[in-house]
Parts: C-alpha cells; structure tokens; sequence
C-alpha cells in the first residue's frame, strides 16, 4: 500500500525533546518522576525521553513496561470491546510518583484506559499523565494527552505507521490506507 512520510527522523527527535523540556518544566524538574511505556513501540520511545531527561537533568528516571494485548483484527472490528493487560514490568514502585504514560499513538483512547486501571493495581500514584508521538483523534473515551509529538487528524481507513530505528531500522511516522 502507498505510503506518506508526515514526520522524518529530524522533527521526530526534536518532537521528542520537546516533550521532554515538556515534561521537566511541567513536572519542576525529574524528582519523583516515572515513565511507563505502552507495548512495542512506546517502549522504545520512553527510552528515548528518558536518556534526553538524563541528558539534561542528569538523573536516572526509571522506565516500565505495560503489555495491552491487541483488541483489533484485520477485518477492523473488534474481537473485544476493550484490550486487556497481558503483562506489566514495572520493577519499581509508583505509590506517590509522578508517572508518564508512554504510547506511539492515540486513537479510541481505550489502551490507555486500560493501562490505568493497571498502574492502578501497581500502586497509588501522586499523578498520571499521558505522552504519544502522534493523536490520530477519534476519542471513545474522556481521554487526552498532557504531551503531544503531533496531532495528525485521520479518517478512520487511514493508518498512521510509526517507526522506530530499535524495531524498523529507521525513525519516522507516515500514513496510508489500511
Ligand atoms: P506497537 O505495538 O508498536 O504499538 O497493534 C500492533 C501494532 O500494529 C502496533 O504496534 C501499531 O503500531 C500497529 N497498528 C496500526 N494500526 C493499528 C490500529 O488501528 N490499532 C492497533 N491496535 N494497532 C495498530
Ligand atoms: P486506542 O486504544 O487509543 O484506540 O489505540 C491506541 C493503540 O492502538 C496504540 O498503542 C497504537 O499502537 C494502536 N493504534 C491505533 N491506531 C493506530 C494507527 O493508526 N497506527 C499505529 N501505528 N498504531 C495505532
Ligand atoms: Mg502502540
């Protein structure tokens, strides 16, 4: 299928240190601070902040994992009304923290509602907020982001395509026909 590059490499990490210098102003600084990637990608990409948060405020701010399962087949209707958790690596405890949640993009809003009621089972966090790479609108679910790489309004029979060098080989975001 035909594909179009919307953001290259380049505005991809400066999207990406943007919501870092983000992120540390909002929250006064690292102190207190957690990020928790969502499955494959925003994994990858919670890394990412959180080495440019090492770079700048040379501290070590810890990174999770949540694992919510795929709710989706390829005919486009779902198989379940809502993704599971499947599993969560957070080796490190949230009660009180300030925890970033992590995803590539947000559609429905239905992962990350998932994901709360899992940090919620982990712990009692201070707060929650939500970082993606792209909003592709769409909302089920009173969700919103707190840090946004870019808003990229969709119809629902495109896909947005991230990727990211640790998985694809190379950093960008394009978007195509599903
Ligand atoms: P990710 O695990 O890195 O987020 O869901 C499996 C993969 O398929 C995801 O990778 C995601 O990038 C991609 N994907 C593309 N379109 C969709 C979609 O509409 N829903 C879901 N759940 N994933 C999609
Ligand atoms: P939501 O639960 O908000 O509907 O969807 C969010 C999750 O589904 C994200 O983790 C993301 O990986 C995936 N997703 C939904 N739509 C897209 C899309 O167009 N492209 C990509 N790459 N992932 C998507
Ligand atoms: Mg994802």
């Amino acid at each position: 299928a035909e594909t179009k590059e919307i953001v290259d490499a380049q505005a991809m990490t400066r999207a990406l240190t943007r919501i870092t210098y983000e992120i540390i102003e909002q929250n006064h600084g690292i102190d207190n601070l957690v990020l928790v990637g969502i499955k494959t990608r925003g994994i990858y990409l919670a890394q990412r902040i959180a080495s440019r948060l090492q770079q700048l405020e040379h501290g070590t701010v810890p990174v999770g994992e949540l694992d919510i399962t795929n709710y989706r087949d390829d005919l486009g209707h779902r198989i379940k009304p809502d993704p599971d958790v499947e599993a969560s690596h957070v080796s490190f405890p949230i009660d009180n923290q300030h925890v970033i949640l992590v995803d590539d993009v947000l559609f429905t809003g239905r992962t990350i509602r998932a994901a709360l009621d899992a940090l919620m089972d982990l712990g009692r966090p201070k707060k929650i907020s939500l970082a993606v790479l792209v909003d592709r609108g769409h909302r089920e679910l009173p969700i919103r982001a707190d840090f946004v790489g870019k808003n990229i309004p969709t119809s629902l029979s495109e896909r947005i395509q991230v990727q990211v060098k640790e998985i694809d080989g190379s950093d960008g975001v394009a978007i195509g026909q599903r």
